[in-house]
């Protein structure tokens, strides 16, 4: 399958975050996206093209302009205002401010658009998630030219951004993007599936309330793992998206068995809305050595994570989300796309 990469991912590259309350080498770095091309090119996954170029208008129909607009500015207004690194929120409105924002002042603008201390915009940011939205649009244009999967080498990652905020280490939902742009573009119904360790949050947000984008999620209990505030089991959808929305959390420590039921589940559910094409938020953090994570897979079950999901038959559009573990991320990842393309050799 071919894989959709762009260089420009490197120029998004923060040096730090703030983890358990220290500052400690930040996590989502550029040679996580250098170690899956070279794992996927060393594994003869497919060819390597380059994202085409979409503008902003797929960008804007999931993201708000003003948004977009600020993560365009940010860091140039944070240089001009004379401090350097990385721009960084550090206040939030509580749930007696209002949610209107009512200050023009860039602090304000930075807690106003985000949920978290975990995103912070480099100069190269905005470049960096404009170019892995493309990647995720490039990746789901071939897979409606005909082609029965491709994989969007995305960096930054998507799945934490809502409409009109980061987090998580994520600016716009490349798969929210490309489900969107699969739905405008004659998809009449699009199932994703986020198999990712921490729950899409923003996937969810961004299609609760509708009956044409299927969400389902495998992901660490949020009653103790990150994004904390949504992923339940009882978030099932709302109006028109009542029942199409499906979170299977499990608990911290869960290892194969746990995690391939959840996923048999997953797909017996996605098969039953019957879409015409899937988008896999693939993350592999998943696996027993990541960094942050705290499930218990092992690099010989990322195959048949990809056999079970070709097993639908469905095109198939895999996005890269997150996955910490530098040295095994490339064998992990190209585990679930071979297994994919190759269901019967695994
Ligand atoms: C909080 C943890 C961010 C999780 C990022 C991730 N700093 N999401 O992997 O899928
Ligand atoms: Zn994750």
């Amino acid at each position: 399958m071919k894989i959709v990469y762009s260089p420009r991912h490197r120029a998004h590259h923060a040096r730090q975050e703030i983890n358990r309350g220290e500052l400690v080498p930040a996590h989502e770095t550029p040679e996580r996206a250098e170690a899956i091309l070279s794992a996927l090119q060393s594994a003869g996954v497919g060819l390597v093209v380059p994202p085409e170029d979409f503008g902003l208008d797929p960008i804007l129909r999931v993201h708000d302009a003003g948004y977009v607009s600020f993560l365009q500015e940010a860091h140039v207004r944070w240089t001009a205002s004379g401090r350097s690194g990385a721009a960084i929120p550090m206040a939030w409105p509580a749930r007696d401010m209002p949610r209107v924002l009512r200050s023009t002042a860039l602090d304000a603008q930075l807690g106003h658009y985000s949920f978290d201390i975990g995103t912070p915009i480099t100069a190269g940011t905005w470049d960096a998630a404009l170019a892995s939205a493309h990647c995720a649009l490039t990746a789901a244009d071939i897979v409606r030219s005909g082609e029965p999967a491709a994989f969007a080498l995305c960096r930054p990652p998507g799945h934490h951004a809502g409409h009109d905020y980061s987090g998580g280490y994520c600016y716009l939902n490349n798969a929210a993007i490309a489900a969107q742009h699969l739905r405008e573009s004659g998809q009449e119904r699009v199932a994703i599936l986020d198999v990712d360790y921490h729950h899409g949050n923003g996937t969810q947000a961004l299609f609760y309330n509708r009956a044409d984008v299927f969400y389902a999620s495998i992901h660490g209990d949020p009653a103790s793992e990150y994004p904390y505030y949504l992923g339940h089991a009882d978030e099932t959808g709302r109006d028109a998206g009542a029942g199409h929305n499906l979170n299977l959390p499990l608990p911290v420590g869960s290892g194969w068995p746990e995690w391939s039921a959840a996923l048999d589940t997953a797909l017996d559910t996605i098969a039953a809305h019957a879409p015409q094409a899937l988008i896999v938020s693939l993350g592999v953090d998943t696996f027993a050595g990541d960094p942050i994570s705290k499930f218990r897979l092992e690099t010989a079950h990322f195959p048949q994570i990809g056999q079970h999901l070709a097993a639908l038959e469905l095109p198939t559009v895999f996005l890269m989300e997150g996955g910490y573990a530098v040295a095994a991320i490339g064998r992990n990842v190209a585990g679930v796309l071979g297994g994919f393309q190759q269901p019967d050799r695994q």
